[in-house]
């Protein structure tokens, strides 16, 4: 049985999860904190972070080496690309939203937004959030827009780079910020289109409970996975 260790509103937690269901795998969630976590954390996760995984007595960690095994032991469907380009192409997106999305943008308005608040209780830098929100943001949303269509992101097939956008921006809107239309056009409709993706959809529903719970802005992301 596959489980997959991690609270089910982290970025790269989510993208499993998304992976999973995309390929109707049964899978069981334990909702592990990486700020608060479990005896033995650190034997199951050699970086500290989620998402981990493990099949059995198989253990795997970061969300794209998961995404690739869960790929290559359940190839269908498919989400990544076969042609060398697409692929390359699925590969880089994933990558930056992984990394340059998430930790220039979303991880950094997250942590001074909820983590540091309610779980280090300390208090939040203002500054730092205007400086992710004036500098960093216009540049990583500028070149997301750069890269959008209005089907999804490479080889107008549903795939991993569309997952691991649609992680980070439902966080982003968790936190109660949204995507200016105008500025944004493809990113905002792509965001919206995504919710609605029907393995997306199935884990927004999944995870609303954790999210209200902890205080988030459940709203728009609520009301699109609820229309699937
Ligand atoms: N490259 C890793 C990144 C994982 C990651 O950054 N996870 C975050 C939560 S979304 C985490 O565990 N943060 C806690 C920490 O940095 O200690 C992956 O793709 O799985």
């Amino acid at each position: 049985m596959l489980k997959i260790y991690g609270v089910p509103i982290s970025v790269h937690t989510r993208k499993v999860i998304i992976a999973a269901i995309e390929k109707k795998l049964a899978f069981e969630n334990d909702p592990v904190i990486p700020f608060n976590p479990p005896a033995g954390w650190d034997k199951l996760s050699p970086t500290g972070k989620i998402p981990v995984v493990t099949v059995d007595d198989f253990e795997l960690a970061d969300s794209s080496v998961i995404s690739a095994y869960l790929e290559q032991t359940h190839p269908e469907p498919a989400l990544y690309p076969r042609e060398a380009k697409d692929r390359a192409r699925a590969l880089w997106l994933e990558e930056y939203c992984d990394s340059t999305l998430f930790r220039e943008v979303v991880h950094g308005l997250f942590f001074q937004n909820v983590i540091r608040p309610k779980i280090l209780q300390q208090p939040t830098d203002r500054a730092a959030i205007d400086a992710i929100l004036t500098q960093a943001l216009p540049k990583v949303f500028g070149y997301l827009e750069s890269q959008m269509t209005d089907g999804y992101l490479v080889g107008n097939r549903f795939g991993i780079a569309d997952i691991a956008l649609a992680c980070n921006l439902v966080n982003y809107h968790y936190l109660g910020y949204r995507i200016d239309a105008a500025r944004y056009p493809k990113l905002e409709r792509s965001f919206k289109r995504l919710c609605q993706h029907p393995s997306i959809a199935t884990a927004l529903r999944t995870e609303q409970p954790v999210a209200k719970n902890m205080g988030l802005d459940i709203g728009i992301v609520d009301s699109l996975a609820a229309r699937v």
